[in-house]
């Protein structure tokens, strides 16, 4: 397996400063020789480069909306590159709305290549905002309402098919904070939703069961990992931390599951606040749930 690390240190989407510098980060805690260290094939691309974040109020509806274009086109770029090039793209992030210019480029690869296309996003938040709905303008807040098809024209129309990507091909896992009328948006166009209430009360492994239910062979698995899924009480380091998330096992179980399945093809970590951790604990936890993505566990298994 052959794996390329893109950089992108910004936070143009984020209500919060600090995501910018979650690349360096996740090279402090190691990912790269970790990754290696599982018999995988690593090269670091090293950073994306992209405008300054000019730290604005919003307007109509968006905040730093040109600056999250110009973003978003250069990762697209660079994921599709790698994706062409039979390596797969491990996006460090930054925050999430760069999720649109990852995803729409894979799906891109995906409409060219004939294959089918699943979505994992991990996330206590939906990211299923537009204009008209958004309480901060935040873009990072409206990156799956923008792969479906729902946001400005500059930024849907950005992998060269619009929609990007249908409803139906993405599972949510872990949501715990959707805004009101979000919440009506989610509903109306029927995203299929593991919510923590779902996880608490069927537990996590009927839950990914369900999320990796109908994969096959021809089925390229994309994880959009948003690290504010998991709790706070593990993971500090993010801009938005919403109480009640995933636990350490519940985490490692949910990896370990997409593990299994071998389609895993590619990946961002995204929300990464360095600003906001203790001593690197977030990162450092990041790596040790990528490291179980990658297959690391603990006994052979059949
Ligand atoms: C909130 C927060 N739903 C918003 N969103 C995110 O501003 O749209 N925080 N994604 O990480
Ligand atoms: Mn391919
Ligand atoms: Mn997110
Ligand atoms: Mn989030």
């Amino acid at each position: 397996r052959s794996v390329s690390l893109i950089g992108a240190p910004t936070d143009i989407g984020a209500g919060a400063r600090g995501a910018s510098m979650g690349p360096e980060a996740l090279r402090v805690a190691n990912i790269g020789p970790t990754l290696q260290s599982h018999g995988v094939d690593v090269i670091d691309r090293g950073n994306l480069a992209g405008p300054a974040n000019p730290w604005l109020p919003p307007l109509e509806g968006y905040r730093h909306l040109d600056e999250v274009v110009a973003w978003n086109q250069v990762v697209h770029e660079a994921v599709y590159a790698e994706l062409q090039g039979g390596r797969m793209p491990i996006l460090l992030g930054g925050d999430h709305c760069l999720g649109l210019g990852s995803i729409s480029a894979v799906a891109r690869h995906c409409r060219e290549a004939g294959k089918k296309l699943r979505v994992l996003w991990l996330d206590a938040h939906a990211d299923f905002n537009t204009s008209e709905l958004t309480p901060s303008g935040n873009i990072h807040g409206m990156p799956v309402a923008c792969l479906c098809g729902f946001g400005p024209k500059e930024l849907i129309e950005i992998g060269g098919k619009v929609p990007a990507i249908n409803p139906k091909w993405i599972r949510q896992i872990g949501i715990r904070s959707v805004d009101p009328g979000e919440k009506r948006f989610v509903h109306e166009q029927e995203l299929e939703v593991f919510d923590m209430r779902y996880i608490d009360e069927m537990g996590m492994r009927h839950t990914m069961e369900l999320a990796l239910a109908t994969l096959d062979a021809n089925t390229h698995l994309h994880v959009s990992f948003d690290v504010d899924f998991l709790d706070p009480a593990i993971a500090p380091g993010v801009g938005t931390t919403i109480p009640g998330g995933p636990t350490y096992r519940e985490a490692q179980l949910c990896m370990e599951m997409i593990a299994d399945t071998g389609r895993l093809a590619s990946l961002d970590v995204m929300e990464l606040n360095p600003a906001l951790d203790v001593r690197n604990q977030t990162a450092l936890l990041a790596v040790d749930l990528i490291e179980s993505l990658f297959g690391k566990s603990t006994l052979m298994r059949k």
